[in-house]
C-alpha cells in the first residue's frame, strides 16, 4: 500500500502548496494519508475533505483512485473485519449481512433543509402530518451534525470517493464527492458509479461537485453492536442542504442512506438542480424495446421501490420478434435537446436490485448478470459457496444446505424466509447481457413514453393511458401502492407514492407538480400510460402472469405511440378496446372483463380518497390543473 512520506513540518490547513502533502494537521491530532494523497484533490475539493477530516477525526485518510488493486485492498480488509465473505461458487462476488437493525432506507429519518418550510413540503391542513417530505431548520441540521459528527470516525478510515452520475465528461452528467468511513459504500460506489481518479481529473477542468459525507456512526454509548457491520440506527439521520449542494448521513451502512450517489443525490438533490435548470430527475427504469419491424422506441416507467422497476427494465420478452434493452433501472434524468426531444440518461453505473423474486424463470437476464463482480447484501448463503433467496427453490442442487441472512441454518419449515425481503444484489451495468448499446450515449436516448404504475391489489387495470398531459400528471399525482420492504412501513398498506418519488422529493411537491406541468411548453412531452401487474383475484391471486408476459402492455403502448387507435374512452381514461391487447400463445388463462373492469364503486370511493389526500397534504400548493383533472374524472366516474 502505498504510504506517503511523512513530512515533519506543521502543515498549514489552507495552504495549497505544490510539496506533496501527506497529513491533515488538526487542532489535536495529526491524521496520515495512507492511500492517494491530497495534492491529487483540487482546493475545494481539499477544503471539504480537510474540514470534515478534523471534525470527524479518523485514524487516517484514503483516496480513492478507483483501480483494480484498490478493489482488492478494500475486498481484502472488508473480508478481515467480516464484513463481507467470499462466494467462492462465482468470480468475484462477496456476501454481505448486516446489522440486523439496519436494512432498509429510513424515510422517516430522512429531512431537506431549507430556510422556510414550505420551500420543502406543503402545508397540509391543521392538524394534518405532512407525508410528502420531512423539513429541517437550518440550525437544527447544524445541531444534528454537532450532535453525532464529532470524533464519529475514531478508529476508522476516512474515503474520499469521487463518482459522477452519468458518463464521465458527459454534459448531462453531475460529479459528487462522498466523504465515507466504510469500505463497503466505497465498494460500493465503485460499482454503482464512475468513481476515481478521472474523476478528480474532470474537476479540474471545472470546479463543481455535490458535497456528500457518511459516517456508519458511533452510537452515544460507544458500544457497537456488530464489529462487522457498525451503524449507530437509534440516531440515523439523512440530511440534505439543495441551496449547497450538501449531503449528511449519519448512523446507516444499508443502500439508499449511504449509497449517497443514488437517492440523496440523483433524485434529491437532483431534483432540486433539475427544478432549477429545467430539466426532470426522476425515480424511473429506462428501456428500449425494437418492435418485429426493426422500429426502436425508448420507454420510462416510475414505480415505487420494489414495485418492478429493474424486472421491466431487463424483460424477455414473451413476444416473437421483440426485443428489450436496459438502459437504467432505477433513475432517470431527462431533459429535452434543441429539438424539443425529451431525452434520458441514467446516471447510474450498476444495479441495485431486489434479489428475492429474481430467478431464471422471472427475470433470466438478472440471473444472467448478477453470478460475476457483485456484491450481494442480506441474501442466504449455500453449502455449495453460493447464494439463496425466495425464488431460487428450483435453482439449487439436492443436499445443498442453506445458511439464512442472519447466519442461522435455515430450511423451509421454518417459515420465515431467507433472505431478506429487501436483500439486494449491487452489479456492474455493463455486465447485462442487453444493457442498451446507447446507454452511455452523452446526448442521451429519446423517451417516446412515460409509465406510471403500482401495486394495486384492487379495482386498477392492467393498462390505461392518460387523456392529456395534464390528466398525466394526476395521474402520477394520485398514484398510490402496497407498501414493500424497500422501506421502513410496516404490513402491506396501500399508501400514496406520488410519482413513485414520495421518499425522494427535494422540493415541495406542489411546485414538483408545477414542473411536470411546464415540461409541456418546453417541447414534444411523451405520452404516460398507468400500468398495474399486482391486480388480485378475489382468491388473492396475481390476474395477470407479468414478468416477460408484460411484453404484450408494451406492444400496445408501442401501438399507440404510433397512433394507432386501438383504445377506447372510459371514465379514468384510455384503455385498450376488445382484443386489442395481444394475447396470442399466452400459457394462462386471463379474465381480461375482470383484469379490465372499472367498478364504479371502487372508482368513487378512490376519488373521494385522492380528493381528500390532495386538500390534506397539499392544500394550496396543488397546482389548479391538477385539482382540475380531479373534478374531472369524478364528473366521469359520475356519468359511468
Ligand atoms: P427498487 O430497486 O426498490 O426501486 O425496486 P424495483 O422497482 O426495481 O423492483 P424489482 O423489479 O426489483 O421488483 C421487486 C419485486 O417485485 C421482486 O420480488 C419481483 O420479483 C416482483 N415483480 C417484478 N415484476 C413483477 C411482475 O410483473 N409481476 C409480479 N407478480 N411481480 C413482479
Ligand atoms: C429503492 O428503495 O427505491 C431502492 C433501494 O432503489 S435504495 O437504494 O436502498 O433506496
Ligand atoms: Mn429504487
Amino acid at each position: 500500500m502505498p504510504v506517503e512520506v511523512i513530512a515533519p513540518q506543521q502543515i498549514d490547513l489552507n495552504a495549497n502548496n505544490l510539496v506533496k502533502v501527506s497529513k491533515i494537521a488538526t487542532a489535536s491530532a495529526v491524521i496520515p494519508v495512507v492511500y492517494g494523497n491530497l495534492n491529487q484533490l483540487t482546493p475545494k475539493v481539499r477544503a471539504f475533505v480537510e474540514e470534515h477530516a478534523a471534525l470527524c477525526q479518523p485514524d487516517n485518510i484514503h483516496i480513492c483512485d478507483g483501480s483494480e488493486g484498490e478493489s482488492k485492498i478494500l475486498l481484502q480488509k472488508l473480508v478481515e473485519s467480516g464484513t463481507i465473505v467470499n462466494l467462492p461458487k462465482y468470480e468475484n462476488c462477496w456476501l454481505a449481512r448486516t446489522n440486523p437493525a439496519d436494512v432498509a432506507r429510513v424515510e422517516s429519518k430522512t429531512f431537506i433543509c431549507t430556510d422556510r418550510k414550505e420551500e420543502t413540503i406543503p402545508t397540509p391542513k391543521d392538524g394534518v402530518k405532512g407525508t410528502l417530505g420531512n423539513w429541517i431548520s437550518p440550525s437544527d441540521f447544524a445541531k444534528a451534525v454537532a450532535d453525532r459528527f464529532p470524533g464519529c470516525m475514531k478508529g476508522r478510515t476516512l474515503y474520499v470517493v469521487p463518482f459522477s452520475m452519468g458518463p464521465v465528461g458527459s454534459p448531462l452528467s453531475k460529479i459528487g464527492i462522498e466523504i465515507t468511513d466504510s469500505a463497503y459504500v466505497v465498494a460500493s460506489m465503485r460499482i454503482m458509479t464512475r468513481m476515481g481518479a478521472p474523476v478528480l481529473e474532470e474537476l479540474k477542468k471545472k470546479e463543481e461537485f455535490v458535497r456528500a459525507l457518511h459516517s456508519v456512526g458511533t452510537p452515544a454509548s460507544g458500544i457497537i453492536q456488530q464489529a462487522s457491520w457498525p451503524c449507530d440506527p437509534e440516531r440515523t439521520i439523512i440530511l440534505h442542504k439543495p441551496a449547497e449542494n450538501l449531503i449528511v448521513s449519519y448512523g446507516s451502512g444499508y443502500g439508499g442512506n449511504s449509497l449517497l450517489g443514488k437517492k440523496c443525490f440523483a433524485l434529491r438533490i437532483g431534483s432540486t438542480i433539475a427544478k432549477r435548470e429545467g430539466w426532470l430527475a426522476e425515480h424511473m427504469l429506462i428501456l428500449g424495446i425494437t418492435d418485429p419491424k426493426g422500429v426502436k422506441k425508448y420507454i420510462t416507467a416510475a414505480f415505487p421501490s420494489a414495485c418492478g422497476k429493474t424486472n421491466l427494465a431487463m424483460l424477455n420478452p414473451s413476444l416473437p420478434g421483440y426485443k428489450v434493452e436496459c438502459v437504467g433501472d432505477d433513475i432517470a434524468w431527462m431533459k429535452f435537446d434543441a429539438n424539443g426531444i425529451l431525452r434520458a440518461i441514467n446516471p447510474e453505473n450498476g444495479f441495485f436490485g431486489v434479489a428475492p423474486g429474481t430467478s431464471t424463470e422471472t427475470n433470466p437476464i438478472a440471473m444472467a448478470t448478477v453470478f460475476k463482480n457483485t456484491i450481494f447484501t442480506n441474501v442466504a448463503s449455500t453449502s455449495d459457496g453460493g447464494v439463496f433467496w425466495e425464488g431460487m427453490e428450483s435453482e439449487i442442487e439436492e443436499g445443498i444446505e442453506i445458511t439464512d441472512w442472519l447466519g442461522n441454518k435455515w430450511d423451509k419449515s421454518s417459515g420465515k424466509p431467507a433472505a431478506h425481503p429487501n436483500s439486494r444484489f449491487c452489479t456492474p451495468a455493463d455486465q447485462c447481457p442487453i444493457i442498451d448499446p446507447a446507454w452511455e450515449d452523452q446526448k442521451g436516448v429519446p423517451i417516446s413514453a412515460i409509465l406510471f404504475g403500482g401495486r394495486r391489489p384492487e379495482g386498477v387495470p392492467l393498462i390505461y393511458e392518460a387523456n392529456s398531459w395534464a390528466h398525466g400528471v394526476f395521474v402520477g399525482a394520485a398514484m398510490k401502492s402496497e407498501s414493500t420492504a424497500a422501506a421502513e412501513h410496516k404490513g402491506k398498506v396501500i399508501m400514496h407514492d406520488p410519482f413513485a418519488m414520495r421518499p425522494f422529493f427535494g422540493y415541495n411537491f406542489g411546485d414538483y407538480c408545477k414542473h411536470w406541468l411546464s415540461m409541456e411548453k418546453r417541447g414534444q412531452v411523451p405520452a404516460i400510460f398507468h400500468v398495474n401487474w399486482f391486480r388480485k383475484s378475489p382468491q388473492g391471486k396475481f390476474m395477470w402472469p407479468g414478468y416477460g408476459e408484460n411484453t404484450r402492455v408494451l406492444e400496445y403502448v408501442l401501438r399507440r405511440i404510433n397512433g394507432e387507435k386501438c383504445f377506447v374512452d372510459s371514465a379514468i381514461g384510455r384503455i385498450p378496446a376488445e382484443n386489442q391487447l395481444n394475447l396470442e400463445g399466452l400459457k394462462c388463462n386471463i379474465d381480461m372483463e375482470e383484469l379490465f373492469s372499472l367498478p364504479k364503486e371502487f372508482w368513487t370511493k378512490e376519488a373521494e380518497e385522492i380528493g381528500q389526500y390532495f386538500d390534506s397534504q397539499i392544500g394550496a400548493d396543488l397546482p389548479a390543473e391538477v385539482a382540475l383533472e380531479l373534478e374531472k374524472l369524478k364528473a366521469r366516474i359520475a356519468a359511468m
